[in-house]
């Protein structure tokens, strides 16, 4: 049974919105609404530019990937198209599945048409005529409008053997994920559309080169593709006066725990951590925010001066990840909340290397004993979670077991957890 629509979104309605614009205010169902609120402007705009001229803006737009790693979009693009080996392939990361994390959600529930249109303009840039949407299985109402809204751009030639008439072949095809977390790794989502198992593979090669069936491919995310829209329609130059000089543009945080207003919110790069949690209404007592995901680093409630730019937050020593803001206050018990987060690790290693199998589980091990005090000597734990974390990070496969260890290190060094 669908669950009911969750769309947080306080801002709905607002002014100046480049992203969250059309949510709350369009019929998602309803491609006639998406066109009168703009849709399909990118798409005509890509066609006139031509597929190097949207390379080109997207690089001049300063755009970076917001799945976590800030990679810049126009290189993704460009390194994809001038590989010779054919065919190409566009995948659309929305395995959302980073605890906390749900702007994707968001953005696909509330104007699913938008997605279909960036993965368009997307496939048409890089010389794919196949996109395959991977869409996280817990996600049922995206599912069914997705669904929908890619059927009726097929109906009205929006999709297809030939682009709004003008001789470009594009489909987009709906993959469920079935709720693994890894599956959002990108090389593991490959493996997965191809009916493997879930495990990330050793990069380089980049899926640029060998991505999905061994061809090169260019995977980005609902947000990363659905910012091309604006690119687009306002032109690279103004998009990239938006925000800072090395994070230009928008960004989607979704702020939850104890604030009054929690969901998504839209605010150009810049904005600090305590701009942001006071949209949200933060509450009294306020002791922490978790920050980027449980990927991502704890900050004390004295550090909310942060700018949530990629390099503001690399300088203050955390990361701004897939945009996640959790707030806890002092009713929270901190050392319970690394447990949870460390069993998640756990559950979620895919268990194909040593360090993150064996670490993972060794990280939950200390920190069940420091929770319970059943060891003999916390100092003693705290020190073999540090090296246990030291050899995740360094000797890992991909990003999980290279991260399993951030949180609670932050917890450890910035909050003094275990004081
Ligand atoms: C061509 C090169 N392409 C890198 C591409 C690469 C990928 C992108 C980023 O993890 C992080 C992770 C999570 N030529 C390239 C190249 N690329 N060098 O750029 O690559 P990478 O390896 O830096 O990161 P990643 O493995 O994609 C992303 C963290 O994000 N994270 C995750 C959040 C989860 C969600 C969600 O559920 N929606 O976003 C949060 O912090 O831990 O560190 O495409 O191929 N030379
Ligand atoms: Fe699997 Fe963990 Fe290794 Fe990634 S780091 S490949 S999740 S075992």
């Amino acid at each position: 049974e669908e669950p009911p629509a969750a769309l947080a979104v306080p801002q709905a309605g607002q002014d100046g919105l480049m992203l969250l614009h059309r949510v709350g205010a369009v019929d998602p169902s309803s491609l006639d609404d998406y066109r009168a609120h703009g849709g399909y402007t990118a798409l005509r705009r890509a066609f006139e530019l031509g597929p190097a001229g949207v390379i080109r803006e997207v690089t001049d737009s300063g755009l970076v990937g917001r799945g976590g790693a800030a990679f810049p979009t126009g290189r993704k693009w460009q390194a994809t198209a001038s590989q010779p080996d054919r065919p190409h392939y566009l995948v659309c990361n929305a395995d959302e599945s980073e605890p906390g994390t749900f702007k994707d959600r968001v953005l696909m529930e509330g104007d699913p048409y938008a997605l279909v249109e960036a993965m368009t303009i997307a496939g048409y840039a890089t010389g794919a005529h196949r996109g395959y949407l991977y869409l996280r299985g817990e996600y049922p109402r995206a599912l069914r409008l997705l669904e929908h809204a890619v059927g009726q751009a097929r109906a009205r030639g929006l999709l297809g053997d030939d682009v709004l008439g003008q001789g470009y072949a594009f489909d987009i095809e709906i993959r469920r994920g079935a709720g693994a977390y890894i599956c959002g790794e990108e090389t593991a989502l490959f493996n997965s559309i191809e009916g493997y198992r879930g495990e990330p593979r050793s990069k380089p090669p980049f899926p640029v080169e060998k991505g999905l069936f061994g061809k090169p491919t260019v995977e980005n995310n609902v947000e990363t593709l659905v910012n091309v829209l604006p690119v687009l329609t306002m032109g690279a130059p103004a998009y990239a006066k938006i925000g800072t000089g090395r994070s230009t543009g928008p960004k989607l945080f979704c702020v939850s725990g104890s604030v009054q207003r929690p969901g998504v919110y839209e605010v150009p790069f810049g904005a600090t951590l305590g701009d942001v949690l006071t949209l949200a209404g933060v509450r009294d007592g306020l002791r922490a925010v978790l920050l980027g995901g449980a990927a991502g680093g704890f900050v004390r409630a004295d550090e909310l001066d942060i700018p949530l730019t990629f390099e503001g937050t690399r300088e203050a020593g955390t990361t701004l990840g897939s945009g996640l803001v959790m707030a806890f206050d002092d009713s929270v018990p901190l050392p319970r909340l690394l447990l949870r987060i460390a069993e998640f690790f756990r559950d979620e290693s895919c268990g194909q290397c040593v360090p993150c199998r064996v670490g993972t589980v060794r990280q939950e091990e200390a920190l069940h004993r420091i929770v319970e005090r059943t060891g003999a000597d916390a100092a003693g734990d705290i020190a073999l979670l540090r090296e246990v974390g030291r050899a995740m990070r360094d000797a890992s496969i991909c990003g999980l077991g290279q991260t399993a260890w951030n949180a609670v290190e932050s917890a450890i060094d910035r909050l003094g957890a275990y004081e």
